[in-house]
């Protein structure tokens, strides 16, 4: 018996293997979850329905969450779900380093409207194919809260996004819809390697986390699982840190010596 078994669940982001939205495909099938995939425009199309064979032979649809006509599209197509991964955000390459109020007008609405908008556009699309008592998850980093540098706008879209979840939460509270976030540590992947100093970043986290390690996608996949499941069932409107720890640290080893 799967934790997941019976389960639907829509998992947005796999661009690619190195996606993090690939690593929580993986561990929902592998807990008997049946997925569906998304993906944004016919650039990774193919891609992402080979990926799907991985998974049961996902099916796959597209969605691009800056066109209200490709949500609508999605919502027509997809049928019943139990759950909603969001992984999904953009940052023009420029507003990843650099200093925050360079950010132009054009660059903030885009990362907002793409990295914290879309959910709110997602689930007002999928709200009746949502079943009640679903459960839904988007990804968010430590840069929404505290300054990471070069993270700039992209920790900004990600405190909206994060304030996103606790509203949602609170609307959909009454039907059992369940909204929560997971803050993951720092992984490799096409996105996170646009920030500017990124390479370091993991190699940090392993050596002043209280568990001293970064985490990998796997370690996030996992906790996607328990937040998809019913063991979570009283859990929502928050914030779940896989990061070794790290994001409890007011400081850090090296500057504790000094
Ligand atoms: O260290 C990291 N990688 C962390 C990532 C730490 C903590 C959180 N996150 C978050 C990201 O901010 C994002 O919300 O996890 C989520 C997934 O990010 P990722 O796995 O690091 O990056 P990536 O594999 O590039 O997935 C982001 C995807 C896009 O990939 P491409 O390569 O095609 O840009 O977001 C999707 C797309 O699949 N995306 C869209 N999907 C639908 N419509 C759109 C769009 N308009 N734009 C981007």
């Amino acid at each position: 018996m799967g934790l997941l078994d019976g389960k639907t669940i829509l998992v947005t982001g796999v661009a690619n293997r190195w996606s993090i939205a690939s690593g929580i495909a993986r561990q929902l099938h592998a807990h008997g979850a049946r997925l569906i995939l998304t993906y944004q425009g016919e650039r990774v199309e193919d891609a992402v329905r080979e990926h799907a064979k991985e998974f049961g032979d996902a099916a796959v649809f597209e969605c691009d969450v800056a066109s209200d006509d490709s949500l609508s599209a999605l919502a027509a197509a997809a049928g019943k779900i139990d759950g909603l991964v969001h992984s999904i955000a953009f940052v023009k390459k420029e507003d990843l380093s650099g200093k925050v109020y360079d950010t132009s007008r054009d660059g903030f609405n885009l990362a907002l409207d793409i990295s914290a908008y879309s959910l709110i556009a997602l689930v007002g699309h999928l709200k009746d194919n949502l079943n009640d008592g679903s459960s839904i998850m988007a990804l968010t980093y430590l840069g929404g809260t505290q300054i990471v540098p070069n993270y700039n706008i992209a920790g900004i879209a990600k405190a909206a996004l994060e304030s996103i979840v606790r509203y949602l939460a609170f609307d959909l509270g009454e039907r059992g819809i369940r909204v929560n976030a997971i803050s993951a540590g720092p992984i490799k992947t096409a996105s996170s390697r646009q920030v500017a100093g990124f390479a370091a970043m993991g190699p940090k986290v392993a050596a002043a986390a209280p568990l001293k390690r970064n985490v990998s996608m796997e370690d996030v996949g996992n906790c996607a699982v328990y937040l998809a499941s019913d063991l979570s069932s009283q859990v929502t409107a928050d914030v779940h840190f896989i990061d070794a720890g790290y994001h409890a640290m007011g400081m850090y080893p090296d500057a504790a010596k000094a």
